[in-house]
């Protein structure tokens, strides 16, 4: 399928255009994650570079999110298949002073369409928020996304909180997002990096298939 009208629409940020051409795409049965990868995020990817280029500002990238999100919302109910019914629980947040969403709802999403059940704390979640939910709902994981240089090192207070808490043994935390790095993970004492939302998803579920 041709999905270039979809990755010029996500660019430009055109919602209604976005809805239209995502609805008629399921109703001609292209699979959802198909729509993902080629018709929404090389859009976004479009708008990612132009603002770090400076051809656009704020307002704009705002604007592809806004659609970018919609046409994700219309994939959601189509991506939920559970391959695992009630694999485990998740607790997931974009860190401490960080408003970045758009990732961590594509992991929320993923993880959901493994079966696992996700409780979505939103953005700028502090540590102490990433342990008491995860002792409150008994989680298997705590998966944290950060998206800025300067908020990346709140993931290592994720880590120290769980030890503090004596929680560290029962939790398996994930770390994802742009600056993160394998490296990075290691260095802080987390568990998991992974680069994009899926193989976040196939990394939980093959752990909580190893741990039951
Ligand atoms: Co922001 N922003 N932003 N921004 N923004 C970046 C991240 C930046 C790289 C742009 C740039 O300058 N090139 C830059 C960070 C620079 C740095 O730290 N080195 C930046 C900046 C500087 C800022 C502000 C400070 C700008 C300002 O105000 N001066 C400000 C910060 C606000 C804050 O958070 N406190 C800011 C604000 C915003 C908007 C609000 C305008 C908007 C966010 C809207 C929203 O999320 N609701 C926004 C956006 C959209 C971006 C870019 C353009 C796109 C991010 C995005 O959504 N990408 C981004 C540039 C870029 O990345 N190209 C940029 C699409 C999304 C699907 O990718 O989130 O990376 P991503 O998720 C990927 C993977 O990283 C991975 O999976 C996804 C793919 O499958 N992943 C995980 C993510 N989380 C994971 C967790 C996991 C695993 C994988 O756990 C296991």
């Amino acid at each position: 399928m041709d999905f270039s009208e979809l990755n010029k629409m996500v660019e430009t940020g055109k919602v209604k255009i976005v809805k239209t051409l995502v609805t008629e795409a399921l109703e001609n049965g292209v699979a959802p994650k198909e729509i993902l990868e080629q018709g929404l995020l090389p859009g976004m990817n479009v708008i990612g570079d132009k603002f770090k280029n400076n051809e656009v500002y704020v307002p704009e990238v705002l604007i592809a999110a806004r659609a970018m999100k919609a046409g994700v919302e219309l994939l959601k109910p189509h991506m939920q298949t559970g391959e695992m019914g009630g694999a485990g629980t998740a607790v997931i947040g974009t860190v401490k002073g960080d408003l970045h969403d758009i990732g961590k709802n594509l992991v929320k999403m993923m993880l959901e369409g493994k079966g696992i059940n996700v409780i979505d704390l939103g953005v700028d979640v502090s540590a102490e928020q990433f342990v008491a939910q995860a002792q409150e709902n008994n989680a298997d994981l705590i998966v944290c996304s950060a998206l800025l240089t300067t908020t990346m090192g709140e993931m290592e207070a994720v880590v120290k909180q769980s030890e503090a808490a004596g929680i560290r043994d029962k939790v398996w935390i994930m770390v994802g997002g742009a600056p993160i790095t394998q490296e990075f993970c290691d260095k802080i004492g987390a568990d998991c990096y992974t680069t994009d939302a899926a193989s976040a998803a196939d990394a939980a579920l093959e752990h909580l298939k190893a741990k039951a």
